[in-house]
């Protein structure tokens, strides 16, 4: 009897053994993490063998049980550490392999010959955004197509106003109330929706397209602004002429620039006055920043009362400056660029001329433009 318990042992301790080998040899083979997952719940799954195995322990008796239990248990530890060594193989040679596939040659030159130029006029734009941001001004964006009230009423445009007149502005089709809808003629609506909704100070500048009824040599019925504003509790004209006169200077990218202030008219502004620059005609080139000739490049004001009123702030606690100008006749100024109209012409002629290198951003560190 004793003799055939330990044959019957024997014989389950081999079966072992032989499970063992077989099993560790499947993973050992398993290529992919699937594979090993199929090993390791065929193995020890809820069906798996070895559970299978460890089920029997209770029709066991004592003796064998004794014998067998460790053993199975024994198994069982070692398939599972293996199981997770291999699986740790499996994880680093994937990441070995995606490390290899995503490599980047740094070294590389970034594109032999960049195609297309950047537009002037986008050009200009981000060298105005370059400069102000310097300045801590924030970049603010709004609608073309706006409403009376944001593009006139809470400017101070009286109700007869020249510039509500049909030759200036573009009307949609009336709504059955009478409302319609309008191109902006100017960037000032953003400034609107920016002061009935946001808290001073507020220091903004906003490029955009702008629209009016008018085309001739210097004039195009689609246009491009940028304006700026600040609003806080003591912001003065003074502010207002240090900011330009930076910004000319930077601009035009010269040590000084001569500058004057000439009274104007803009309702949503009091007082109002437009910005001159020195400049002289050196042979076929004009200089800028001195000389006895000037030359207006943008108009501006302190915050009319009323608009301030109109946008929800109280003019006795907070004031502020705006102003306007046109990027497109700043373009031309800068890089002498003979007629507007070519501007909006789509010749690729023109645009591998005048146009700018796409890897070029303007940037006050390096330098605003680098033709
Ligand atoms: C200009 C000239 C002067 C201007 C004023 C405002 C606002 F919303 F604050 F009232 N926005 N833009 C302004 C002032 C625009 O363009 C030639």
């Amino acid at each position: 009897m004793a003799l055939f318990l330990l044959m019957m042992e024997t014989d389950a301790m081999s079966e072992i053994e032989t499970l063992e080998r077989e099993i560790l040899a499947k993973i050992a083979a398993a290529e992919t993490a699937s594979a090993l997952e199929e090993t390791r719940v065929a193995a020890l799954g809820k069906k798996g063998v070895v559970s299978e195995r460890m089920k029997t322990l209770g029709k066991m008796s004592p003796e064998e049980r004794k014998e067998i239990g460790p053993a199975l248990n024994g198994l069982k530890t070692r398939i599972a550490d293996a199981i997770e060594v291999k699986k740790a193989a499996l994880e680093e040679a994937a990441l070995d392999a995606r490390l290899a596939s995503e490599k980047v040659d740094v070294t590389l030159p970034v594109r032999p010959e960049p195609k297309g130029k950047i537009h002037p006029v986008s050009q200009v734009t981000e060298e105005i955004v370059a400069i102000f941001s310097a300045m801590g001004f924030d970049v603010a964006e709004g609608p073309d197509i706006e409403d009376d009230f944001h593009n006139f009423t809470a400017l101070n445009f009286p109700p007869d106003h020249p510039a509500r007149e049909m030759h200036d502005t573009f009307f949609f089709e009336p709504k059955e109330d009478g409302s319609r809808k309008l191109l902006r003629t100017h960037t000032s609506p953003v400034q609107v929706r920016t002061m009935m909704t946001q808290k001073p100070p507020i220091r903004i500048i906003i490029p955009g397209r702008t629209f009016r009824c008018d085309s001739d040599q210097t004039h195009t019925p689609m246009f491009h602004q940028v304006e700026g504003l600040v609003i806080d509790r003591d912001s003065h004209m003074g502010h207002l002429k240090g900011t330009l006169e930076a910004f000319a200077r930077t601009f035009f990218e010269v040590d000084s620039v001569k500058t004057r202030f000439r009274p104007h008219f803009f309702p949503f502004t009091e007082p109002s006055a437009e910005m001159d620059i020195g400049y002289e005609r050196v042979g076929n080139e004009i200089r800028i920043g001195q000389g006895e000739a000037w030359m207006e490049i943008l108009g501006c004001g302190m915050v009319h009362p009323n608009v301030l009123r109109n946008c929800g702030l109280d003019p006795d606690e907070y004031q502020g400056f705006a102003w306007g100008m046109g990027v497109d006749r700043l373009a031309m100024l800068k890089y002498g660029i003979p007629d507007l109209r070519d501007f909006f012409a789509s010749d690729a002629r023109w645009i591998e001329h005048y146009g700018f290198d796409p890897l070029d951003q303007p940037n006050l560190a390096v330098g605003l433009s680098r033709k």
